[in-house]
């Protein structure tokens, strides 16, 4: 019978990718973006590769330490499901989420990795799905910059792969300015494109409340993250009054945040994030809940990952496309005709460009 590898070695690299547009939202503004890559090497010679993109360069160096602390405890094991189960225990004195949960992530998804190259299969298949195109929208662009530019940018966004939907950030400071950029984005690119928006946490709880119904005319897919993420009693209050599905979820770390926000009615729409919510062992379990509840799930980031795991989602929604990790994978996802299709390769979807990592390599 053929067993897994086990643990043979473990290699955790740092890089600083540029970004083609800046991020400029509420929680930050970012114009390079840092990613932790970690190469995990079995003694049958497969090596389950995965990365994470912490926002902080600065945060990298607590992470890194976390991923070599949780393999430390692994005795070697290279099964997602126990090392899951063995870091869970291990840091639940510390806290089970945050950094503990980006390092699980960050191995979590290494390790499906090696399983899908031992088994020959692209994560998809691996989980009973089908290498095929999941809908997606550009999510590259549009931020809180000058609302002179939105519009030139959004007929770009959505050339750059024949895209129908894109992502507006909004929450400034007065609704007449969050309404002109969504005007600046809306004539430019016509009634048939979707526009989401979203707050990236700017307001609180009595200003979203009369903002998000303020909007509610305009015709947007979806609000996104009004509120602070974790305000559970907030965003059921906003879900009953706002006509327009609220999305958020990217800030859910484990499957219970899930639970607690489909029990109180809290969202109607989830789009968690595979640092944040585990890794794919993470995604596994949430999905499983967003399709008992029958809520509609996204993805956040992640895209060449996400796209495995949306095709094998069964209330699968939107995919969110960016192109940041793209400087340093040897086979960046090609958007066509508005959507993505997962790597049809052994694995959970990423390659590196050995080249690239060693052009962006910091140390930390
Ligand atoms: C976002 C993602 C990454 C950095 C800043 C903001 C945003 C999203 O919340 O959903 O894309
Ligand atoms: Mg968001």
């Amino acid at each position: 019978m053929p067993q897994l590898g086990r643990i043979k070695n473990v290699v955790v690299r740092t890089v600083v990718v540029p970004l083609r547009r800046a991020v400029i939202a509420d929680i930050g503004k970012f114009d390079h973006w840092p990613l932790i890559l970690t190469d995990i090497e079995l003694d049958n010679d497969v090596v389950g590769i995965s990365y994470i993109a912490p926002y902080r360069a600065k945060a990298m160096a607590s992470i890194v330490a976390e991923i070599r602390d949780i393999i430390g405890q692994l005795s070697g094991c290279s099964a997602p499901f126990d090392a899951v189960q063995v870091a869970q225990k291990a840091l639940n004195v510390i806290g089970v989420s945050g950094v503990s949960t980006l390092a699980t992530a960050a191995i979590d998804m290494a390790l499906w990795d090696a399983v899908a190259k031992q088994a020959g299969l692209p994560l998809v298949c691996l989980l009973g799905g089908s290498v095929g195109p999941v809908r997606a929208y550009n999510s590259n662009g549009l931020w809180r910059h000058s609302v002179d530019t939105l519009g030139e940018e959004a007929k770009e966004l959505l050339t750059e792969g024949g895209f129908t939907a894109l992502k507006l950030r909004l929450g400034n400071e007065h609704l007449e300015q969050d309404l002109a950029a969504i005007n600046a984005v809306r004539e430019a690119v016509g009634d048939h494109v979707d526009i989401m928006v979203d707050f990236n946490q700017a307001l609180g709880l009595g200003d979203a409340i009369r903002r998000c119904c303020d909007l509610d005319d305009q015709g947007l897919y979806w609000i996104e993250e009004p509120i602070l993420y974790n305000n559970l009693i907030g965003y059921a209050e906003l879900a009953k009054r706002v006509s327009t599905p609220i999305q958020m979820g990217e800030n859910f770390y484990g499957e219970r945040d899930l639970m607690n926000f489909v029990r109180a009615n809290a969202t109607q729409y989830v789009m968690p994030d595979l640092m944040r919510i585990g890794g794919i062992t993470g995604w596994i379990r949430t999905s499983g809940l967003a399709s008992a509840a029958g809520i509609q799930m996204s993805n956040h980031l992640y895209p060449e990952i996400s796209a495995h795991l949306l095709r094998a989602t069964p209330t699968a929604h939107w995919l969110e496309y960016v192109d940041w990790a793209s400087p340093i994978l040897s086979k960046p996802l090609e958007p066509r005709n508005g959507q993505l299709s997962p790597l049809n390769e052994p694995g959970i979807g990423i390659a590196w460009n050995e080249s690239a990592i060693a052009k962006y390599s910091v140390a930390v």
